[in-house]
């Protein structure tokens, strides 16, 4: 299918020490020979380096080292070359030019991860783990996108698959045999199939909250009244005098972003205006900006201090902005002057606490005390994640959607067993579930349902 030889630059533009080159197709090897001035490369055994020289007729373009690769066993899973130069853009310029002249041509993005998908070296949900291992910035999304590489999300949902399809099989023959009125397929065992599925994919959508933390950062919004002190927290975490600070209300007017790393994750802190009633055109979009951060955070840094709210004040707050995925950290600032900390903290923890296992800390920003705690209840809520989702862990949103399609559907199925309803609708539905499961892996045909019906059966006896 794929017939032309691709070639591009593997690493980075730019100069550097190295770069490379990468052709990969059934030419690559005679494409390489043609430009090489060394040893035949037609003739070497598969997976060896050698030396020489790219030249272009007479002229020599630089020396390199050359690694033949054969197929199968390549990243596309073709015949591969990979040309080492010295590292200079202009020099990755002429050996482009010289291997298109050649008979290659230059590879359209990711073409040679679709290329070791379309050879079947890996599934879909593989290849692109390919592109999130290059981008990850941290150890944590490294890991995720590692065990998505090996295979980690792929042989779970293949289990699932597997599971369902052999029960696609023996509906799909209750129909070939509909006159007999037979029933291969044992409905109860149909139903705790579909109950182990359920719970299955349940625990594979739930992972996401992790996967999709470590991928992109968690958004933490910092919300309070005005002079609440946010933007001197913002500034005590970066350890920067980042956001502007003054003890005149509604200081901060837009939102201010800043990633910060804390233990291998991207926390992305959204420094916003005081929220309060204002006549100030801007400060009233900037306050209206601070209550669409609020929408989109996962974790929310509430700041309030003793001397400026009631305890009330914060409780009524917090149960406002109330979601069941929205981590509340509840942060009791300025507790350098606070007066009558514990019976404030008490009250609040009385009303909220056992509701919402929300968290309350004492911190000051501006004297840096209880930031550690405050570092660690982040580090917590994602480790929290984590375990929240046993084994694979999912971070991509194709899959995530591709998921919950399969969930409904599963659901279908089970209504369809509990309702007693006609064997073609019931194979339908699980048709429908195979397909949406297939999606991640990218593996799904219909032929695979009757391959597996042949490979148990001898229909045609
Ligand atoms: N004593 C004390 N003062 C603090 C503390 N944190 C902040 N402040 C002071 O509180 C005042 C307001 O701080 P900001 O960080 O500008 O408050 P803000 O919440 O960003 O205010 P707006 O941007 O107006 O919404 C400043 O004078 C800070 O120095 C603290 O822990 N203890
Ligand atoms: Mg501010």
């Amino acid at each position: 299918m794929n017939q032309d030889t691709i070639c591009a630059l593997a690493t980075a533009g730019g100069v550097g020490a190295i770069g490379v080159i990468r052709m990969s197709g059934a030419a690559s090897v005679a494409i390489a020979d043609r430009v090489f001035n060394g040893v035949d490369l037609n003739t070497v055994a598969s997976h060896t380096v050698h030396y020489g020289f790219i030249v272009d007729g007479n002229e020599s373009i630089d020396e390199v080292m050359i690694s033949v690769f054969r197929a199968p066993k390549t990243f596309t899973a073709e015949d591969s070359v990979e040309i080492s130069f010295h590292g200079s853009p202009h020099i990755a310029r002429r050996i482009l030019e010289l291997l298109t002249r050649h008979g290659a041509r230059l590879a359209k993005a990711g073409e040679f991860t679709m290329r070791a998908f379309m050879n079947g070296r890996i599934d879909l949900a593989q290849a692109e783990s390919v592109a999130d291992l290059i981008a990850a910035e941290n150890e944590a999304s490294r890991k995720v996108a590692l065990n998505q590489l090996k295979g980690g999300v792929s042989k779970e949902i293949a289990v699932l698959r597997g599971d369902l399809l052999n029960f696609t099989s023996l509906i799909e023959l209750e129909l070939d045999f509909a006159e007999e009125d037979v029933e291969f397929a044992d409905r109860s065992a149909l139903t705790k199939l579909i109950h182990n599925l359920e719970s299955k994919i349940k625990n594979l959508l739930e992972s996401f909250r992790y996967g999709n933390a470590v991928k992109n950062g968690v958004n933490v919004a910092i919300i309070g009244k005005p002079n609440a002190g946010k933007s001197t927290l913002l500034n005590a975490l970066l350890k920067e005098e980042r956001a502007i600070v003054s003890d005149i209300a509604g200081t901060t007017r837009d939102t201010i972003e800043e990633v910060m790393h804390i233990d291998g994750t991207a926390f992305r802190f959204i420094d916003t205006a005081g929220i309060r009633e204002t006549t100030d055109t801007i400060e009233a979009i900037g306050v209206q900006k601070a209550k669409e951060k609020i929408e989109q955070a996962q974790v929310l840094l509430y700041l309030f201090d003793s001397l400026d709210s009631t305890a009330q004040e914060v409780i009524d707050f917090v149960k406002e902005v109330y979601r069941p995925d929205l981590k509340v950290l509840l942060l009791h600032n300025k507790i350098d002057i606070s007066k009558d900390k514990e019976a404030f903290d008490n009250k609040i923890k009385t009303a909220l606490i056992p509701d919402y296992s929300h968290e309350l800390i004492d911190i000051s920003a501006r004297e840096q005390i209880g930031l550690d705690q405050l570092r660690s209840a982040l580090t917590a809520y994602v480790e929290n994640l984590k375990s929240s989702g046993e084994g694979a862990v999912i971070s991509n949103q194709r899959h995530f959607e591709a998921l919950q399609k399969s969930l409904e559907s599963v659901q279908k199925v089970e209504e369809a067993v509990d309702r007693q309803i006609t064997t073609e609708l019931l194979a339908y539905e699980l048709r429908n579930a195979l397909e949406n499961l297939g999606e991640i892996s990218g593996t799904f045909t219909n032929d695979e349902v009757l391959g597996n019906i042949f490979s148990k059966f001898c229909i045609g006896k």
